[in-house]
């Protein structure tokens, strides 16, 4: 959750806040991306309302809500529920539903084509669904995957991946992004942005990667590759520059706050994705991978407004097209190398990372 979703109990329409973040939390879990932005739309206009809002036409007049939603508001200012909510939680299916797009690398057309196919557990995906190899391990590790990871376990986590990192090359700098650098006290993953002073591709840091997975996994650190690096795609339209998978802290570097003594946990997997990144596209990975999703959305849309394109490579002059949309001209590069330069050309007051929420 954000930092300034904290109810506090003022204002004036917070039970519906409360109710309507349920559906949007719902929706976020099953990956519907357009409610998910009615939703977050709606929820920001009701925020800035000084009088609770009770009535379907109040709240359509004001900006951002629609029809149907308006009649939602309406039916929770008079009744302090809202039905569509309790019957989504009790649908059996819509619970399937959320377990199986909670499996890794299931997008909601596999997860509806497993229900179709009659199944309706994990064991039944298990033994007799088709499953990709990185659904597999989604399935296998389930409960693991979709367990947050503690802020200070990505600190530890990172220390691990920091100090082998330095041996084998100490020029390369190593940063943790994503939620994490917008101040999250739990992240999904651990996103790590690496780079090298003097580096104008990513290819040129492949390499160091390959190194660097083969140390981590001789030391049990990475135990699964869900997807590798590609030497010989590196850097193109960014495919090849990354590695995803998943890691386990070592033992004897468990974080505190676990039970004391009793028996050794068994480590979670988590999951851990590094990105390459070239000292001349740093800003704009940079942006790109602090996100969150939705502010770099707002920020791309902002650019092509502006005659402009952004990317997690660059700012450019937006590319000049003819007929048909055919590219006269590639789009000149703007800037790449600094985040806030980017922002500045934008025309965007710089935003703090953990002020990126949206
Ligand atoms: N990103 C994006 N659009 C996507 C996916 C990702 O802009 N469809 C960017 C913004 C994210 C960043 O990449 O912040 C990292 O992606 P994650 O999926 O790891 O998301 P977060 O790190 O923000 O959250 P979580 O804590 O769930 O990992
Ligand atoms: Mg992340
Ligand atoms: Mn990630």
């Amino acid at each position: 959750g954000t930092k300034d979703e904290a109810a506090d109990g003022t204002n004036p329409n917070a039970k519906t806040i409360e109710i309507l973040q349920s559906m949007c939390d719902y929706y976020t879990r099953t990956k519907d991306t357009w409610r998910i932005m009615a939703y977050r739309k709606a929820i920001a206009t009701l925020r800035r309302q000084p009088t609770k809002i009770t009535t379907e036409d109040e709240a359509y007049q004001l900006p951002n809500i629609g029809r149907r939603l308006a009649a939602k508001i309406e039916e929770i200012a008079t009744t302090n529920r809202l039905r569509r909510l309790e019957s989504t939680l009790d649908n059996p299916l819509d619970q399937t539903l959320e377990t199986f797009l909670g499996v890794y690398g299931a997008g909601t057309a596999s997860a509806h084509k497993w229900i179709a196919q009659g199944h309706r557990t994990l064991d039944d995906l298990l033994h007799r669904a088709d499953l990709t190899p990185n659904q597999r391990l989604g399935v296998e590790r389930y409960a693991d995957l979709n367990t947050r990871i503690p802020r200070a376990e990505v600190a530890a986590l990172f220390e691990c991946v920091r100090r082998e990192a330095g041996r084998i090359d100490p020029a390369v700098e190593l940063l943790v992004g994503g939620s994490h650098r917008r101040g999250a006290d739990s992240s999904g993953d651990i996103d790590i942005i690496v780079t090298r002073k003097g580096t104008a591709a990513a290819a040129e840091l492949v390499p160091f990667l390959g190194e660097l997975v083969e140390v981590l996994e001789r030391k049990g650190f990475l135990v699964a590759t869900l997807a590798a690096l590609h030497a010989d795609r590196a850097g193109r339209d960014g495919v090849g520059s990354k590695w995803h998978g998943c890691c386990v802290l070592p033992p004897g570097e468990e974080v505190e706050g676990g039970e004391g003594g009793g028996a050794p946990k068994k480590p979670i997997w988590r999951r851990i994705d590094f990105l390459l990144v070239p000292e001349a596209e740093y800003g704009a990975a940079l942006i790109y991978f602090t996100g969150n999703d939705i502010f770099n959305r707002s920020l791309r849309l902002l650019a092509s407004k502006k005659g402009m394109r952004l990317n997690q490579r660059g700012l450019y002059k937006e590319v000049l097209r003819g007929k048909n949309r055919a590219k006269i001209t590639e789009g000149q590069l703007l800037e790449g190398r600094d985040e806030k330069r980017i922002f500045e050309l934008l025309g965007v007051k710089w935003r703090e990372p953990w002020e990126r929420w949206c």
